[in-house]
C-alpha cells in the first residue's frame, strides 16, 4: 500500500465507455440488490420450528452460527475501522452458505450502558431518544455495506421484550446456589429443603423452622448466586457509580473516563462468579480461542495452590493464605489488611509492655494508630498499595499471635501492602523469602530468619542481605519441631510435608485460592436494566414473579448520574431511579401468599455487561414471549458437537479488549443457565477470533494539536498542513484525532464492494493495519477488470465465449482450478487477503490471455468473488443468464487434476555455503524442513559426521546449518 500509488491520481469515473464499472454504476447495482435481498428475505436462516421455521431442506443442512460482538450505538456513527470484523464474518458466512450450510448471521445492538448515557447527557436528550437515533443511523450505515444479516433476528438490549429475559435470568441466578459437591448450580428451593429436613445443618446450630424470616434471608444470601453484600467495592466518585474489578485498570482507575477508584463499603449486588472459578478455568482448554485470550482469562482467574494456616490470638485466630507453607518456620510477624474485620477485635486499649516506638506511628493508643492508618490507606488504590518500589508503611495493632509451628509469639501489624480482596486478607510474613516482607521487616526492625539455603553465595546470615531470597530450587533449613522436620527438603516436598502436618494437627489445610472476585453487579445509573427486586418493610429482598416482567425503566425528570469530585473518596452514590418516588414505593401482591404489601423497589440498575451475557441465545428465537429460548431451537444452533462436551457459536469475531469482561461474564451466565437446564451448551462461544484494528495516521502541528488528516499534503516524504510542516504518527482512528474516514464516504466514491475488498485485502485479519484512502482505488480497479472480463463496456452486454470446459486452454484451466482450490482454503481459514490475491491473479490471467472469457471460467470467477463482493457478483450472475441469487449457489470445487502441487526450491547451506537444494511445499513447517534438510544425502555427506551446533530455518526457502 504505497502512498504514491500512481493509480491513485487517475480518474475513476470520467470515461468514454458507457457501460464501464463506475462508482455511479456500483451505487445503482448495490442499492438494487440490497432492496432485492430485503424483499426476498435472502438471508433468512430457518429454525427447525416456531415462527422462524422454514425450508426443511435448509434446516437439514449442517448449521453454522456466525456472530460479531454487537456494537454500542455511539453518536459518532461508524468509521471504516468498525466494520472490519462485520465484513469478515459476512464474507465467511456467505462462503459457508455456498458450501452447504444453514447459516445464522445477524447483528443487534448493545444499547444500555455508560457510553449511550454519557452521549445522552452531553446532548441533553433522553437516552432512549438518542440511542434510537444512533441505532437508526448505524443501521443505515451498515445496510450500505451489503451485510447478509437475517434482520428478523435483530434486536437491541434496551427493548423491553429483550430485557424482560435479562431480568428473568437474573431471577434464575438469584434463585439458585452452587452445590460444591455436585459442582453445579441448583434451585435455592432445594437448599431450603435440605435445611428444613435437617439433611444439611443450619450454620450456627438450631433448626430452619426456628429462624426468623430475616435470618433465613441472611442465611440464603450466603448461598445465592446473586446476592447483596456490604463488602468494600470500587467506588468511582468521578463517574458517580461503583465498578466491577474488571472495569478498573491496572493502575487503579476507571477504565472509562480514567477517574480514581476507591474502596468503599456499600451495600451492592454481586454475582457469585467465584463459585465457577474452576470450571471457567478447566473448560478453557476445550475452546478454540486465541491463546492470548485464554491466558488473560487464566491469569485473571488466578488459581494459586497453597495452604490456609491458623495463628491463634487470645482464643480467636487469624487465618492466612500462603503459597509457601514450607516457609512457616520463617514467619516472624503477621499483617492484616487495614480493612480486615478482625482488626478492632484484636486491638487492645493500650500498647503492650515493650512496644517499640517505631511500631506505634507516634500514636498514644493502638486504636488511634489503627484509625489513622486506615484513613490513610483508604485514599490509595490497590495498585498504589502494592507498588514494589514504595516504602513499606504500617502500624502494630498491639496484639501478638502464635506461630503454630514453633509456638513463637509474633507481632500483628496492619499494612496496606496486604489487600483485603485477596486470600483471607491476612498474611504470615516471611521476610527471608518475600521481598515486601523483607523491606517491611527492615523498616520495622523485625527478625529475619533464614529458612531456605541461598544458592547464590550470599550466605545464611540475613543481616548481611540486601534482598529476600526466593527460589524453588533450594533446600529448606532451620525448619523443624518435635513432630515435623523440613530440613534438607526441596520446596515441593517441604510444602507437601508441612501441609500434611497442618492437616493432622488441625492448624491448617491445603487450599486453592483464586484471584477472581465476585462480580459487582449494580450501578448507580439510569440507563440500565432495573433489578426485578423489591424490599419489604424489614428490608428483606423479594424477587418479582416472572409474570411482572419486564419491569420497565420508569421516566425520571433527571436521568443524569450524580457525579462528585473525582478525588473525594468520602462521597456516597445516588441512584437516578430513586428520584422517582412513585415508582420506588409500590403496593404489590407478589403471589407468595402474603397478599398485597408495601414495597420499595431496588433503584440500582444492572451493569452494561448484563445485556451481552446471553444475546447469542436471543438471536436463536427472538420473538419467543413464553421462554428464554425454545430448547429444540437452542439445541439445533448451540447444541454440543461431536467429541466435545459443549457446543456454542461456531465463530465469534470481536476485539481483544473484552478478554476478561464480556467474555468471562458471558461464559459464567451460560454455565448457570446450563446447570439449571435452560440451555444445552455450557459454553457460549466455541471459536473466537480477534480482528486487528484499523489504524490511521495522526498528523500534528508544532503545538502537538491534531490537524484534519484529509487536508494534509505530502511533498518529498514530508507532510504539510496549510503550508506548515506537520508530524505523522500511526494511531487510532477517531473524531478526536481528526482522522476518521467513514464507510459512507468510501461507498460514495467507490461503492461498498470496493470497500469490502479493500478492508479484507489490507492484511491478515488478526493484524492491525493502517488505513490509506489512496490505496482503495486498487480494489476498485480489480472490480473494473472483473466487470470487463464478463461484460462489454460499450454495449453493456455479456461478452463471454459460450464454449464447453473441454475447449478451454490448459493454462487457463490450471489458473482457474488453482484459484478455486486456493480461494476455498483461504476462505475456510479466514485468510481473506490471500483469497483476494488469488482472485486477482486469475482475473489478471484472463485479461492477459485476452478475447472473450470462456463461460465455464467466467461463471466460476463470479462465484469465487461472490462472498467478497456480493453486489457485483449478483449483477454478473444475472448477466450470465441465471435467475436465482448467487447467495445460495454452490461454491466452485477444484478439479484436482489441474491443481498440481506447487513447490519452491529450498537452499541448504552449511556455514553459509550452499550444499543442497530441496523441492518443498511452500507451506512446509519449520520442523519438517529442518528434518528434510538434515536427512538429505548431500548434507549428510558434507557434514561428515560432525555434530550440529545450530540450525537456522527460514521456511520455505533457506536452511543454514552450523556444525559443532
Ligand atoms: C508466605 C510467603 C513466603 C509468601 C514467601 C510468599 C513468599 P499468589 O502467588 O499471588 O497467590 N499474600 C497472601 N494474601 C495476600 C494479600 N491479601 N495481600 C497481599 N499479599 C498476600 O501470592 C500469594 C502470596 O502472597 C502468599 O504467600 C502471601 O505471601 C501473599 F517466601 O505467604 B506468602
Amino acid at each position: 500500500m504505497s502512498e504514491t500509488n500512481p493509480a491513485a491520481t487517475a480518474p475513476v469515473t470520467a470515461d468514454a465507455a458507457p457501460h464501464r464499472y463506475t462508482a455511479a454504476m456500483a451505487a445503482e447495482i448495490e442499492a438494487r440488490w440490497q432492496d432485492f435481498w430485503d424483499a426476498e428475505g435472502t438471508y433468512a436462516a430457518p429454525n427447525p420450528k416456531g415462527d422462524l421455521a422454514g425450508d426443511p431442506e435448509l434446516v437439514a443442512r449442517p448449521k453454522k452460527f456466525i456472530m460479531d460482538m454487537f456494537p454500542y450505538p455511539s453518536g459518532a456513527g461508524l468509521h471504516v475501522g468498525h466494520p472490519l470484523g462485520y465484513i469478515a464474518t459476512d464474507v465467511f458466512a456467505r462462503f459457508q452458505r455456498m458450501t452447504g450450510h444453514n447459516v445464522l448471521h445477524t447483528l443487534g445492538f448493545d444499547a444500555f450502558g455508560l457510553p449511550a448515557e454519557q452521549y445522552a447527557v452531553q446532548t441533553g436528550t433522553h437516552p432512549r431518544a438518542s440511542t434510537e437515533a444512533n441505532m437508526k443511523n448505524m443501521v443505515s450505515q451498515l445496510r450500505r455495506l451489503g451485510l447478509g444479516h437475517d434482520k428478523r433476528r435483530s434486536f437491541a438490549t434496551i427493548d423491553p421484550e429483550y430485557y424482560k429475559w435479562t431480568q428473568w435470568i437474573f431471577l434464575q441466578i438469584f434463585n439458585s446456589w452452587y452445590d460444591d459437591e455436585a459442582k453445579r448450580a441448583r434451585p435455592i428451593s432445594e437448599l431450603v429443603a435440605q435445611f428444613d429436613s435437617g439433611e444439611r445443618a443450619v450454620p450456627g446450630g438450631g433448626t430452619w423452622s426456628a429462624l426468623t424470616e430475616a435470618e433465613r434471608a441472611d442465611l440464603l444470601g450466603e448461598y445465592r448466586l446473586a446476592y447483596a453484600s456490604d463488602a468494600p467495592v470500587n467506588w468511582c466518585p468521578g463517574l458517580g457509580t461503583v465498578l466491577a474489578n474488571e472495569e478498573v485498570t491496572a493502575d487503579g482507575r476507571s477504565e472509562r473516563g480514567n477517574f480514581p477508584v476507591f474502596k468503599s463499603k456499600l451495600r451492592q449486588w454481586n454475582m457469585r462468579i467465584t463459585a465457577y472459578a474452576d470450571r471457567l478455568l478447566d473448560d478453557l482448554d476445550q475452546l478454540d480461542w486465541p491463546e492470548a485470550i485464554k491466558l488473560q482469562q487464566r491469569n485473571w482467574i488466578g488459581r494459586s495452590e497453597g495452604a490456609r494456616v491458623d495463628f491463634p490470638v487470645d482464643g480467636e485466630r487469624i487465618t492466612v493464605f500462603t503459597t509457601r507453607p514450607d516457609t512457616l518456620f520463617g514467619a516472624t510477624y503477621m499483617v492484616l489488611a487495614p480493612e480486615h474485620p478482625l482488626v478492632e477485635k484484636f486491638t487492645p486499649a493500650a500498647w503492650p509492655e515493650g512496644t517499640r516506638d517505631a511500631w506505634t506511628g507516634g500514636h498514644a493508643t493502638p486504636a488511634e494508630a489503627v484509625a489513622a492508618y486506615r484513613a490513610q490507606a483508604a485514599s490509595k488504590s490497590d495498585v498504589e498499595r502494592q507498588a514494589e518500589a514504595k516504602d513499606k508503611t504500617g502500624v502494630f495493632i498491639g496484639a501478638y499471635a502464635t506461630n503454630p509451628v514453633n509456638g513463637e509469639q509474633v507481632p500483628v501489624f496492619v499494612a496496606d501492602y496486604v489487600l483485603m480482596g485477596y486470600g483471607t486478607g491476612a498474611i504470615m510474613a516471611v521476610p527471608a523469602g518475600d521481598q515486601r516482607d523483607f523491606e517491611f521487616a527492615r523498616a520495622f526492625e523485625l527478625p529475619i530468619r533464614c529458612i531456605v539455603e541461598p544458592t547464590d553465595g550470599r550466605g545464611t546470615d540475613p543481616s548481611t542481605w540486601e534482598s529476600a531470597f526466593a527460589s524453588y530450587d533450594a533446600k529448606i533449613m532451620n525448619s523443624s519441631n518435635d513432630e515435623v522436620s523440613l530440613d534438607g527438603l526441596g520446596v515441593v516436598e517441604a510444602k507437601e510435608r508441612i501441609t500434611e502436618w497442618l492437616e493432622r494437627t488441625g492448624a491448617g489445610a491445603g487450599t486453592v485460592n483464586f484471584r477472581l472476585r465476585d462480580w459487582l453487579f449494580s450501578r448507580q445509573r439510569y440507563w440500565g436494566e432495573p433489578f426485578p427486586i423489591v424490599y419489604d418493610e424489614d428490608g428483606i429482598a423479594h424477587p418479582l414473579p416472572a409474570s411482572m416482567l419486564p419491569l420497565e425503566l420508569p421516566e425520571v425528570e433527571d436521568y443524569s448520574p450524580r457525579t462528585f469530585d473525582p478525588d473525594d473518596a468520602d462521597t456516597k452514590p445516588e441512584t437516578p431511579l430513586s428520584r422517582n418516588e412513585d415508582w420506588v414505593h409500590v403496593t404489590l401482591d407478589l403471589g407468595d401468599g402474603r397478599g398485597p404489601r408495601r414495597y420499595r423497589r431496588e433503584t440500582n440498575t444492572m451493569p452494561n455487561w448484563a445485556g451481552s451475557c446471553w444475546y447469542e441465545l436471543r438471536y436463536l428465537d427472538p420473538h419467543n414471549s413464553e421462554q428464554l429460548v425454545d430448547p429444540e431451537i437452542e439445541q439445533y444452533w448451540m447444541g454440543p458437537r461431536e467429541g466435545l462436551p459443549h457446543g456454542g457459536v461456531d465463530l465469534y469475531v470481536g476485539g481483544a479488549e473484552h478478554a476478561v469482561l464480556h467474555l468471562l461474564y458471558a461464559r459464567f451466565w451460560s454455565k448457570v443457565l446450563f446447570d439449571l437446564g435452560h440451555v444445552s451448551s455450557a459454553e457460549p462461544f466455541h471459536k473466537l477470533f480477534n480482528q486487528g484494528m484499523i489504524q490511521a495516521y495522526v498528523y500534528r502541528d508544532g503545538r502537538g494539536i491534531a490537524v484534519p488528516a484529509a487536508e494534509v499534503e505530502e511533498r518529498d516524504g514530508a507532510y504539510f498542513h496549510g503550508g506548515e510542516k506537520v508530524s505523522r504518527l500511526l494511531g487510532k482512528m477517531g473524531k478526536s484525532l481528526k482522522n476518521a474516514v467513514t464507510p459512507d464516504e468510501i461507498c460514495a466514491e467507490y461503492g461498498a464492494d470496493t470497500l469490502r475488498l479493500y478492508e479484507m485485502a489490507m492484511g491478515p485479519l488478526d493484524v492491525s493495519r493502517p488505513w490509506d484512502t489512496r490505496a482503495v482505488v486498487g480494489q476498485f480497479r480489480l472490480l473494473q477488470r472483473l466487470w470487463r472480463n464478463v461484460v462489454d463496456e460499450n454495449t453493456g452486454r455479456l461478452s463471454v465465449a459460450d464454449v464447453a470446459e473441454t475447449d478451454v486452454d490448459a493454462d487457463t484451466l490450471r489458473a482457474l482450478h488453482k484459484a478455486i482450490d486456493g480461494v476455498r482454503q483461504d476462505l475456510e481459514g479466514m485468510r481473506f487477503n490471500t483469497a483476494i490475491a488469488k482472485v486477482t491473479e486469475l482475473n489478471n490471467h484472463l485479461t492477459k490471455v485476452g478475447g472473450p472469457v470462456p463461460r465455464p471460467v467466467a461463471e466460476r470467477l463470479v462465484l469465487l468473488v461472490a462472498p467478497l463482493a456480493p453486489h457485483v457478483a449478483e449483477e454478473l450472475w444475472r448477466k450470465l443468464g441465471h435467475t436465482s441469487s448467487v447467495v445460495h449457489e454452490g461454491f466452485p470445487v477444484a478439479d484436482p487434476a489441474y491443481v498440481v502441487d506447487e513447490t519452491v526450491t529450498c537452499v541448504v547451506q552449511i556455514k553459509g555455503k550452499v550444499k543442497a537444494r530441496l523441492e518443498v511445499s511452500p507451506s512446509v513447517s519449520e520442523e519438517d524442513l529442518e528434518k528434510a534438510a538434515l536427512a538429505d544425502e548431500k548434507v549428510v555427506a558434507a557434514l561428515g559426521g560432525a555434530g550440529i551446533r545450530k540450525v537456522i530455518v527460514r521456511a520455505p526457502k533457506l536452511v543454514n546449518i552450523v556444525p559443532a
